[in-house]
């Protein structure tokens, strides 16, 4: 591992703590989503400062509940004030419409409107400048997601020499959805004065690579082990791909407490004691739950002797609420609840159980517990940690993972679960057959292999992973390569300091394709008919 004398330094746009506000005063609660999951997970004993958004503005004094929050912490936490302009315009302007929609492939979705670019430029000035009050030469600032984009190019305007990495959490879209993008050219230069540029997976890694072949041809790309070397003028960035992961052990042992036990007997009791279809989301449009909504109806109609028997319960914690797609969305799904049980309801049975708000930590586990089928069906993810978590939690060896082959998590998970696309209602509905009637030795052999990936990829491999692809500062200014890597591999057709071509790169990491599922000897497979008019 190339050492880190220093600290850690991590920079997301939101920390780990949110402080809401009341009439009375104001209080700590946990962030929400998979990027706070995740690093709060990883980070958890490690020394080190973590600098984000608490959700307040510049006006409050909140440093009392910094502290507190910290105080059970191993990092200290630097909080960066947004006004309420930033908050809109930045976050939920920039970022969220358009950022977010754009990068996981619905730039219809998409609001350009070109104050937003403003702000994002002034916001990431301002996280940068904390980063640079904060850190000394020696520490490794690993800035987190598209919040921040452009925050290398900030630190080093204002002389910050340490080391910087950036990881994003979403995907990466095609050169053809992000030369949408009005500010395309400064985004992708100002990502190239990281030196550690991070994706989740190879479908990623391989977009971006495709934008600059296509948008920077300048830029040169070497292959490197594991690898790859972008070069733009005097400067390189390592360029790679680091799949996150969960902390399986705390999982696996929290989900095996007797009371986890006892609470996911109690629910399989009041909610079903058949099959138990499990969905876990933030109540996003890029999570397909209006889709799976429709899966699961279709389901019901085609067999109806399912009826009475699989029960879908879908949890949802509200996000961005503030956002117009978002309310619509809260519309659509809360309407196609009460259409399918309006529709199928019988006496001692509800089909769909729609739960809307932040579980705690032990009444999800208990839900993971209890579900025999976990569906996780976005549309588009970075990754999904609802997968990795509900494998984990799976210590019965009982429960089936069918998930989306546009996650991150599918690809990797493939070899265990059943991958589908989301937006084939029928297949989604055959894959839900399917695993109810799936043998409990084919369940067994599926979910030990699942839960052996969940393992091996956990988040402490994925943090360090990362922090061993920085290269040494000289290799960062085009030095000589450190000794992490390998010798890049010269191009035999075209030598010189362009690799075989940035187009020959993005192909040869392409994913493979989508491997079908094999089913256990007994289940009863049906042949469906496509699902046009139905849905
Ligand atoms: P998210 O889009 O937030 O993360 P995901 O990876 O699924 O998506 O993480 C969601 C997290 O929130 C999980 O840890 C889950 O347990 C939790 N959660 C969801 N609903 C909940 C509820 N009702 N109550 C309590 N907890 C709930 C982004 C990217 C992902 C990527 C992660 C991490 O979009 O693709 O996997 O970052 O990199």
């Amino acid at each position: 591992m190339n050492e880190i004398k220093g600290r850690v330094i991590n920079v997301s746009n939101r920390l780990p703590v949110l402080i809401r506000k009341y009439a009375g005063g104001a209080r700590l609660e946990r962030s929400s989503g998979g990027l706070a999951t995740a690093l709060e997970a990883g980070w958890r004993d490690q020394p080190g400062v973590w600098i984000g958004w608490a959700g307040t503005g510049p006006d409050e004094n909140i440093e009392p509940l910094l502290l507190r929050a910290a105080h059970r912490r191993s990092y200290t936490l630097r909080s960066v004030a947004l006004t309420e302009e930033e908050t809109a315009k930045f976050y939920s302007g920039f970022a969220n419409e358009i950022i977010w929609p754009l990068f996981h492939d619905m730039p219809s979705r998409c609001n350009f409107d070109p104050e937003y670019w403003e702000i994002y430029q002034r916001v990431n000035r301002k996280f940068a400048k904390v980063v640079a009050e904060t850190a000394q030469e020696d520490d490794f600032i690993w800035v987190h997601d598209y919040h921040l984009m452009l925050t290398a190019a900030s630190l080093k305007e204002a002389g910050v020499r340490a080391r910087m990495g950036f990881f994003l959490h979403i995907p990466f879209p095609s050169p053809d959805v992000f030369e949408k993008l009005p500010w395309k050219k400064p985004i992708l230069k100002s990502l190239l004065e990281f030196d550690v540029i991070g994706f989740q997976g190879d479908r990623d890694r391989s977009n971006f690579v495709s934008c600059l072949e296509r948008l920077l041809p300048e830029a040169t790309v070497e292959r490197g082990s594991p690898h790859l070397l972008v070069g733009l003028e005097e400067r390189r960035s390592v360029v790679g791909t680091f799949p996150i992961g969960i902390d399986f052990e705390a999982f696996g042992r929290d989900a095996a407490r007797p009371e986890i036990a006892a609470h996911a007997a109690e629910i399989r009791k009041r909610v079903s004691d058949d099959v138990l279809v499990l969905g876990v989301d933030r109540l996003d449009y890029t999570k397909g739950i209006p889709e799976r909504l429709k899966s699961f109806r279709l389901l019901l109609r085609r067999f109806p002797e399912m009826r009475g028997h699989i029960t879908l319960v879908q949890v949802v914690v509200p996000s961005r609420e503030e956002i117009p797609n978002y309310k619509h969305l809260r519309r659509e799904v809360e309407l196609l609840v009460s259409q399918i049980n309006g529709e199928y309801t019988e006496p001692g049975w509800v089909p769909v159980h729609y739960i809307h708000r932040n579980l705690g930590r032990d009444e999800l586990l208990a839900y993971y517990r209890a579900a025999d089928i976990g569906l996780v069906t976005p549309l588009k993810d970075g990754m999904n940690l609802v997968a990795k978590e509900f494998c984990a939690a799976q210590i019965d060896e009982r429960g089936v993972l069918i998930v989306s082959e546009f996650a991150g998590a599918g690809p990797e998970l493939r070899s265990g679960a059943i991958v589908v696309n989301p937006n084939d209602f029928a297949e989604v509905a055959q894959a839900l057959y399917d695993a109810a009637h799936m043998t409990a030795e084919d369940k067994r052999s599926r979910i030990r292999l699942l839960r052996q990936i969940v393992k091996d990829h956990n988040v402490h491999r994925w943090i360090r992973s990362f922090l061993e692809a920085i290269p040494s500062s000289d290799r960062t200014k085009g030095g000589p390569v450190g000794d992490s890597w390998s010798p890049p591999t010269p191009s035999k057709d075209r030598p010189g300091q362009k690799m075989p071509g940035v187009a020959l790169v993005a192909s040869a990491l392409s994913p493979p394709g989508r491997p079908r599922y094999a089913m256990g000897k007994d289940a009863k497979l049906r042949v469906m008919s496509s699902a046009a008019g139905e849905d």
